[in-house]
């Protein structure tokens, strides 16, 4: 059950012994104060046809569904809607707003739970914040694709709940109908992208996987925390979410990569997950660097190994990473990448304050889950 050794709380207290609680005060109230929310958020949940107790079986299984696969990640997208708020209200901040900016921020955490849900079925992954994935759980399976359906559903009664009489109401609700699309869209590239019965890397340009990334993950990882900040401040003029959105899409694309790395090089017991790119077939980051740099044996090697579910083929591709020094190739690309993500920032920024995106670069720069 929910008791299952979990890989991210060991992790959580490694971190814990070597980073003095007292050196970020702020960040562990805020991380308090928002995790205390989702209790209310799941009771409201729960309350969901009470006056039909002929539902009640199904309502109990989907706070199950909600305390598995929505409280135990990160939380960076959904902290984030909280400070962009007070970036972007400053003196004019009040602790009502800051609440639902939590309310926001925890809709985001239910918009990626429905999501990795859905994409860990669809890239048959077996771990998830240090716990096996939902659809692996003994008498989940296929019901996995139901509940990412319910957890997607939450979402509008929440903003329904807390939202309803606000000006801003229908900004949110059209800004999370159509980060869906775009995450829906770009999920859709990665897929057919990645064909499960054969290996052609004609497709697998840096072109194309800059599409795949904008569309599956920097949307709603990236411009969507912010963008539900700026609404609530009353800032919706168009150039401004526009140039927001040009700096957050760059941050977004940045954030990918690294994901893409780790999936090769990261430690499970730091991320919580084990990597399938490999044997998925994925158009990534790494097997692109890859393309771009090796001979004709080599590309032949990397043909007659990659997308198989087979350890030792897996174990030839990323010795073959390892020859091409694509460790190396990665830090490069990291320094580089902040650089060009601060000029953007710099240059775009416009009346939206600088620090904000600055803050968030750095919070993932170097970033080791
Ligand atoms: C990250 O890709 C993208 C998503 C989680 C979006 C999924 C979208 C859907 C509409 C289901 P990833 O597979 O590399 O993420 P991870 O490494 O966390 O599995
Ligand atoms: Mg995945
Ligand atoms: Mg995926
Ligand atoms: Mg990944």
């Amino acid at each position: 059950g929910m008791s299952d050794v979990c890989i991210s709380d060991m992790a959580n207290k490694k971190s814990k012994m070597t980073e003095p609680l007292c050196k970020r005060p702020r960040e562990n109230n805020d991380m308090q104060a928002f995790d205390q929310l989702f209790v209310t958020l799941v009771d409201d949940l729960s309350k969901y046809g009470m006056k039909d107790p002929e539902i009640g079986d199904a309502i109990k299984w989907f706070k199950d569904v909600n305390d598995y696969n929505v409280p135990h990640g990160k939380k960076n997208r959904g902290l984030t809607v909280l400070h962009s708020y007070r970036y972007l209200a400053k003196e004019k901040s009040t602790a009502e707003d800051e609440e639902l900016a939590c309310v926001l921020g925890w809709c985001i955490e239910w918009l990626q739970a429905y999501f990795l849900v859905a994409d860990d079925m669809m890239d048959g992954s077996h771990t998830r914040r240090g716990q096996p994935c939902w659809y692996k759980k003994p008498g989940v399976d296929m019901i996995a694709i139901n509940d990412s359906f319910y957890l997607e559903s939450a979402i509008y009664v929440i903003l329904k709940k807390y939202f309803k009489s606000k000006p801003y109401y229908v900004d949110i609700l059209e800004l999370f109908h159509e980060t869906t699309l775009q995450t829906v869209i770009g999920q859709n590239l990665d897929l057919i992208t990645a064909p499960t019965d054969r290996v052609d890397f004609t497709n697998y340009t840096m072109d194309r996987y800059k599409a795949i990334v904008k569309w599956k993950t920097a949307f709603y990882s990236f411009y969507l925390p912010v963008a539900c900040a700026m609404y609530m401040v009353g800032i919706s003029d168009p150039q401004s979410h526009a140039n927001a959105k040009t700096i957050l899409l760059k941050m977004g694309e940045f954030f990918q990569i690294q994901d893409d790395y780790l999936d090769c090089y990261g430690d499970p017991a730091i991320t919580g997950k084990i990597g399938t790119d490999i044997e998925d077939n994925k158009c990534g980051w790494m097997v692109i660097q890859a393309l771009n740099r090796v001979d004709k044996a080599q590309r032949q090697l990397l043909e007659a190994n990659y997308a198989q579910n087979d350890p030792e083929k897996v174990r030839k591709v990323k010795s073959l990473f390892d020859e091409l020094n694509l460790k190396q190739v990665y830090r490069d690309y990291e320094e580089s990448s902040y650089n060009e993500l601060t000029g953007l920032i710099d240059t775009l920024s416009g009346s939206l304050p600088k620090e904000m995106f600055v803050s968030y670069a750095k919070k993932i720069y170097k970033r080791q889950k």
